[in-house]
């Protein structure tokens, strides 16, 4: 048994994926060979219950400054920050001259909004060419890893922040105990740390197994962000259910005592005992899933290919890294996956080297079949690519069980 980063309890491992890439290394044929791999296994906290990866991928292998990762590839996402950015336009920001750090703000797709408002703001994120990005849609960002080394530096160039916020970004570091006490340090009077992540609860209830990766260091609850908050002077004092990446949590913290929390948090903290996200055997079942899911997937992969079906992958995601090295998928099951995303054109996913193409090949012929490894863009996608189910292709899906849709 390890121990939790969060607060030094046992931590049980429930799942081993063995030797995996660091997810977002897409190579460069002749690349091959040079991937980094280490062991990915997740375990839960026996006391604060906090998910997490026995492991840690140094950041900068992780988050290099060419991160092919850009958020904007997505309309829905794209939508989806417009609608978040507008709601703290008229809360947390509605002071007279409040001031907005993002962390992990990628490309700007919620960092370009707010700043777009006229708001003082500053994004913070390792990754420089995705930063150049949001630099070109207008916006400020420091080309850095948040901590609390970096909040110092923001505090006295900018002054206090009334909002930092984060999206899909705290759960990918390990070293969380600097970003709160980065966060304690550069938040003024009464301000709010506000950051959404894939939700456990989700995770669990749909088999989003391929949700575990490097990048993915803790996997939250609302009981285990209540733990960490408290461990780190914090409070949790909001919550909110997101239909987003297949289930996401929004969690509001404020320094202790600052604000009363809301209803929602004992609400749903009710919603995770019933549905025992604290039990032992909620893990085993969930190990169960994973290897059937995957023998499955396998299987089909096996028999289509038996049959002469052409199958082909859509959408590059750091997900597909898990699915293809634990199930052992490679070019001759899946001969290429096909993205939108330039900067994934012309590579090769790692670990299971399967080259990436760009939608065109998708249409040029359909395939027999397409495993959707972006299967939290499932409605979006599936819309956009209508006439290949008009052709007779089917999609496969693998979580939460192996289909044909
Ligand atoms: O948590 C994370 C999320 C926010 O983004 C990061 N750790 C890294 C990354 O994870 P991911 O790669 O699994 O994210 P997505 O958003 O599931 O990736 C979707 C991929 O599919 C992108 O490479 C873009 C591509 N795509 C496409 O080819 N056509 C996406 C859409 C919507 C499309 O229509
Ligand atoms: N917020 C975007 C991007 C999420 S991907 C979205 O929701 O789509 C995770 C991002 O966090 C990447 O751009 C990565 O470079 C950045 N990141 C990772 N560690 C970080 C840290 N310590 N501080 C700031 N950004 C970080
Ligand atoms: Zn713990």
């Amino acid at each position: 048994m390890s121990k939790c980063r969060i607060c030094g309890g046992a931590v049980q491992e429930f799942f081993d994926f063995g030797r995996q890439p660091v997810s977002d290394t897409f190579i460069t044929p002749h690349d091959i060979g040079t991937e980094h791999f280490y062991r990915l296994a997740v375990g839960f906290c026996t006391s604060c219950s906090m998910v997490q990866q026995a492991e840690e991928v140094a950041r900068e292998r992780m988050f290099p400054s060419d991160y092919p990762y850009r958020s904007s590839g997505s309309s829905v996402m794209r939508r989806h920050f417009e609608r978040t950015a507008r709601h703290f336009l008229e809360t947390e920001l509605a002071g007279p001259d409040p001031f907005y750090v993002e962390i992990g703000c990628n490309d700007g797709i919620m960092l370009n909004s707010i700043g777009g408002a006229g708001v003082r703001h500053l994004g913070v994120d390792p990754a420089a060419e995705a930063a150049a990005v949001a630099r070109a849609g207008g916006s400020r960002v420091r080309v850095a890893f948040f901590e609390e080394a970096t909040a110092a530096a923001v505090r006295l160039a900018d002054g206090p922040a009334d909002l930092v916020f984060s999206a899909n970004t705290i759960s990918h570091i390990a070293y969380i105990d600097s970003v709160f006490a980065g966060a304690a340090a550069l938040l003024a009077p009464g301000g709010a740390f506000v950051f959404e992540d894939r939700y456990l609860g989700d995770i669990l209830a749909q088999a989003y197994f391929d949700q575990i990766y490097d990048e993915h260091f803790y996997l939250f609850s609302v009981r285990s962000v209540q733990a960490m908050a408290k461990r780190f002077g914090f409070e949790l004092v909001d919550v909110a259910h997101l239909p987003v990446h297949g289930g996401a949590m929004r969690y509001t913290v404020a320094r202790a005592g600052e604000r009363p929390p809301a209803p929602a948090v004992a609400e749903l903290l009710a919603q995770e005992r019933r549905r025992c996200l604290a039990e032992p055997s909620t893990y085993k079942d969930f190990a169960t899933t994973i290897d059937s899911n995957c023998e499955q997937l396998k299987a089909l992969l096996g028999s289509l290919r038996a049959e002469g079906r052409t199958v082909v992958g859509y959408g590059a995601t750091s997900k597909s890294a898990t699915v293809t090295n634990y199930c052992g998928i490679g070019p001759e099951l899946i001969p290429f996956i096909c993205d939108s995303t330039p900067e994934k054109q012309g590579r090769m996913t790692p670990g299971s080297h399967i080259p990436i193409r760009p939608p065109a090949a998708f249409r040029d012929p359909y395939p027999d079949y397409a495993v959707l490894f972006a299967w939290n863009h499932a409605e979006e996608i599936m819309a956009k690519e209508q006439d290949f189910r008009e052709a007779g292709g089917k999609w496969i899906l693998y979580v939460p069980e192996v289909q044909t849709v």
